[in-house]
């Protein structure tokens, strides 16, 4: 019997049966001196599928986002980058300790920032101002709960980009979903990006890792940054290996995750104290508040975890994502958990 039903995130998910057969089989060498050739396979094709020149296989999603921004900025600039965005808030501020350049934080409508706002904000180096050297886009948007950016917001920030010639960086770590989600190929949101890093260890599935993909040079110089950082890896095929298959098997199998955070949102918004609007669910993220006469966030997430319902408290109240360990009779058991826990306190 399944011990609990985990919704704290897609990154709880485990290695198929196949991934772990990939992984025992796999075909290695010393990467650090370019040597595996499983690594390699998956990095031509992380970068095949998001059309740019190049990719890097790094340990997590955190540090290709500051290899990147470490390799497109110098000390001193300044990097447009959302409110609420996961590098901003979540990467133990590693703009300024590994780059040390500041951050201009622009809000938004549920995660694009406004065009406009972002060039009014884009500065010329003088002896009193910063450089603005880059701006940082995620897609979807993690804290507001898994929104796909539109890509026309991309597009008009991809031309402002260009007119001031300025680089783009994309968190794309659930970039997947976002395509699965508005049936826009990848390419057509990657090639606004100058760098995108996605995760192969959220609803894809792989047990570890992130790809980094760019320009050639650019992943070039990636990589001996990787290197500074500590990143380098040996046989790392044996983790690469999973990665492969994540990319060529798991990536349709997102709809499923979106679909059943829809069925979770439309089964809870209407319960007692849920503030929850299920339109604004498109992928496998919920996130809503809690306005209930007797009970927190706290006291709801326990009594969830005592009906073997696992989720994660959020500045906006609880944050729950699906993921292919969830399946459609978990759902509707965990309606019925909030639902007994909701109208009953
Ligand atoms: N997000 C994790 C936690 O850190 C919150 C999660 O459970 O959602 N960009 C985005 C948009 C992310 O959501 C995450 C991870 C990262 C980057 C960083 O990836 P990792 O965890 O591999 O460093």
């Amino acid at each position: 019997m399944k011990e609990s039903i985990d919704f704290r995130s897609d990154t709880v998910t485990k290695p198929t049966p196949e991934m772990r057969k990939a992984m025992s089989e796999a075909v290695v060498g010393d990467d650090v001196l370019g040597d595996d050739p499983t690594v390699k396979k998956l990095e031509s094709l992380a970068a095949e599928k998001l059309g740019k020149e190049a990719a890097l296989f790094v340990p997590s999603g955190t540090m290709g986002n500051s290899i990147s921004i470490k390799a497109w900025t110098c000390e001193l600039d300044e990097v447009i980058i959302e409110a609420r965005s996961h590098i901003y808030n979540m990467e133990s501020t590693h703009m300024t300790f590994i780059s040390r350049v500041s951050p201009r934080v622009l809000t938004s409508q549920r995660g694009a920032m406004d065009p406009d706002e972002v060039e009014r904000n884009i500065k010329k180096p003088s002896v009193h101002l910063p450089r603005t050297s880059l701006i940082c886009i995620e897609n979807t948007h993690n804290n507001w709960g898994g929104a796909v950016i539109p890509l026309e917001n991309m597009m008009s920030l991809r031309k402002i980009a260009d007119k001031h010639g300025i680089k783009i960086h994309l968190d794309g770590a659930r970039i997947f979903n976002a395509s699965v989600a508005s049936g826009i190929p990848i390419k057509d949101f990657t090639k606004t990006a100058d760098s995108v890093m996605f995760c192969l260890s959220k609803g894809l599935s792989a047990p570890i890792g992130s790809m980094l993909a760019g320009p050639k040079d650019f992943i070039d110089y990636c990589r001996r940054i990787r290197k500074a950082l500590g990143g380098g890896m040996r046989q790392v095929g044996v983790i690469a290996a999973p990665g492969i298959l994540a990319l060529q098997n798991m990536i349709d199998r997102l709809r499923d995750d979106h679909r059943r955070a829809k069925k979770l949102a439309l089964g809870i918004h209407q319960l007692p104290g849920i503030q929850l609007n299920p339109e604004e669910v498109e992928t496998d993220i919920i996130i809503f508040g809690l306005k209930h006469p007797q009970l927190s966030v706290s006291d709801l997430l326990e009594k969830l975890k005592k009906n073997s319902v696992l989720a994660l408290p959020v500045p906006q109240g609880i944050r729950m994502v699906t993921n292919r360990g969830i399946h459609d009779e978990d759902v509707e058991q965990t309606i019925t958990v909030f639902n007994e826990i909701l109208t009953h306190s």
